[in-house]
């Protein structure tokens, strides 16, 4: 049993039963000329967590624990894209429209994939969700289940949309959840803080937060 110290108390966690979940790390989201961008956003805010989330997913995978990486992707057809989703946003360039990096959000082009730096070893689980949040239209319960996990530990972008959709999902279905502060990232710095504060308030209502070195000292002591 690992006791973590965290907002707004101590985190316990077993190695065996959690997942390090990271969220959408994906080049539409990280690199110029994807969805992030399209979006009028400043994707340099969220290039600059990778080498943290990197050193936590090095020590995750030193440690044993198992690991979850999501890909925000529609399918080519756009049957899982409904028009309350694609016709919001940029008015120019629209998921599914063709882009610098391919189409945009749609699984398998270039810009869907995950940036090279945190791209998934053999046996990690590598999942597409047409959802902002992991568990809507996907099996992720089932397969988290299926092997006992009942803690998850989130990285990722960005913080105010999939990574906190995904960390109330969790919540709800009962799993107790843990988001790296410096591991996650928004193009809006207000709205990281404000999740964060969200997230952790009132007693952990949604879950616990830490920093990526606590978490770190942890893994390796
Ligand atoms: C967004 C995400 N922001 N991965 N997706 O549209 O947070």
């Amino acid at each position: 049993m690992i006791r973590l110290a965290a907002t707004p108390f101590e985190y316990p966690f077993e190695l065996a039963h959690t997942a390090l979940v990271i969220i959408d790390m994906q080049r539409d989201f990280v690199e110029p000329g994807g969805f992030g961008e399209t979006l009028g956003n400043d994707v340099t805010r969220l290039q600059a967590i990778v080498p943290t989330v990197r050193r936590v997913l090095d020590a995750w995978r030193a440690a044993g624990g198992r690991v979850l990486h999501t890909r925000e992707a529609h399918a080519p057809d756009l049957s899982d894209c409904p028009p309350a989703k694609r016709l919001r946003g940029a008015p120019t360039l629209r998921i599914g429209d063709t882009g610098p990096m391919g189409r945009i959000l749609v699984a398998g082009e270039p810009g869907n994939q995950i940036i090279p730096e945190l791209a998934p070893r053999p046996g990690e689980w590598v999942i597409d969700k047409p959802g902002k949040g992991m568990f809507c239209g996907t099996q992720i319960d089932a397969l988290l289940r299926s092997h006992g996990i009942s803690h998850l530990v989130f990285m990722g972008v960005t913080t105010e949309v999939c990574v906190q959709t995904s960390m109330r999902e969790a919540n709800d279905r009962g799993y107790d959840c843990l988001v790296v502060e410096d591991g996650t990232e928004s193009y809006f710095p207000e709205f990281k803080t404000a999740t964060l504060a969200m997230l952790t308030a009132q007693g952990a209502i949604v879950g616990w937060s830490a920093p990526s070195a606590t978490l770190i000292a942890a893994l390796t002591a």
